[in-house]
């Protein structure tokens, strides 16, 4: 019989990936999304029409006690959250009830269902946890004994919704596991984060669409593989007899400066700087410097390996996006 999911967040970049990934495997694929969002449902309609969505939010326990009913699931994956960092300062209140208080609705729907012995839970956990202060470790990076250090509301929910994971796995017994992923990436990627920005922009300007990019602090360093990669890492934590936690990080870590030169180089244009304005209102309270993961651990034990290097991540950004703004335009055209 076919192996069933639950996945949480599936209209976002992972849960997209993650449904073709299981799809693939043979999976039946059950997804929830909240009740109102008709844009997004039919656009799942047309691009994973195999999903079953199921109407439900992570705010509301008694919506996941039915979601877990009806799909009566083998693995759960909770990738729901309010996951952008700036958004999360505007809102921490509600950051803290999604993306915190959630993995404690979405366990106890587990529970509630008689199912902490049989259904297995995976927790989108991040390196958003760490903070980047306790960046003493050159040439090593962050392991998942590293000290945590949230510097956004986002980070101090998550690490929430990690510790409260763990502690249903000591409680109750569940195979409940926590992959605590650095930034992941790719053409599926959200606008509101730097990388699909820079890509969607590189874009436009070498189509004529626009003369420059608007972006906050360009210094910062992140840990940025491919999207389509640490999916697989996510279904392979569940396929291992005992639940545990393990980063996903491709242990390079690049600046915003080094993304934006190669986007450029991708157009022919050699010097960005003159393309990129900085504008205040995209800096962050409080900023995480630099992310370096330290993926040892998944590599040894899952056997994992991410297969998309920097450079090949922000060419198929852009390559994507070109072909994606390229489509738009003959259609307005029209
Ligand atoms: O920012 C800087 C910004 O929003 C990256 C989420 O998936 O990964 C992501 O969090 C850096 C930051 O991602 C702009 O200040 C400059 O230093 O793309 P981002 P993030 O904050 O690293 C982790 C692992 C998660 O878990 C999160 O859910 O880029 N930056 N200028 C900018 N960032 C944005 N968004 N927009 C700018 O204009």
């Amino acid at each position: 019989m076919a192996k069933k999911a639950l996945i949480s967040g599936i209209t976002g970049q992972d849960g997209r990936h993650l449904a073709e990934l299981l799809n693939d495997k043979g999976y039946e694929v059950h997804g929830i999304i909240r009740g109102q969002e008709n844009t997004k449902k039919s656009i799942m309609k047309q691009e994973l029409s195999f999903v079953h969505l199921i109407e439900a939010d992570l705010t509301d326990q008694s919506s996941l006690v039915r979601a877990v009913e009806i799909s009566q699931p083998d693995e759960v994956y909770n990738l729901a959250a309010i996951s952008h960092v700036g958004y999360s300062f505007k809102n921490p209140q509600l950051t803290l009830d999604v993306t915190g208080k959630g993995v404690l609705n979405m366990l106890e729907a587990i529970r509630l269902n008689g199912m902490e012995k049989t259904a297995r839970f995976y927790q989108a956990s991040t390196s958003e946890m760490f903070g980047g202060l306790d960046y003493n470790r050159p040439g090593k990076g962050y392991d998942e004994n590293a000290l945590f250090h949230p510097r956004s509301p986002y980070g101090v929910a998550k690490l929430y919704g990690h510790w409260i994971t763990k502690n249903y796995r000591e409680s109750y017994g569940m195979h409940a596991s926590c992959g605590i992923l650095f930034n992941h990436e790719g053409p599926k990627r959200g606008i509101e984060f730097v990388t699909r920005k820079i890509s969607n922009a590189v874009a436009r300007i070498h189509l004529g669409l626009q003369d420059h990019i608007e972006l906050g602090n360009l210094d910062p360093k992140r840990d940025w593989g491919y999207a389509g990669d640490y999916v697989e890492g996510m279904w392979l934590m569940l396929q291992q007899p005992k639940p545990d936690d393990y980063v996903l990080a491709t242990g390079e870590t690049h600046s915003i400066k080094d993304f934006l030169e190669l986007a450029f180089k991708e157009i022919g244009i050699n010097d960005w700087r003159p393309y990129v304005k900085q504008n205040p209102l995209f800096m962050r309270p409080a900023e995480v410097d630099i992310l370096l993961g330290n993926p040892k651990k998944a590599e040894e034990k899952l056997g994992w390996k991410r297969r998309v290097d920097f450079p090949g991540l922000v060419k198929m950004m852009v390559d994507h996006d070109i072909e994606l703004e390229t489509k738009a335009m003959k259609k307005n055209k029209k």
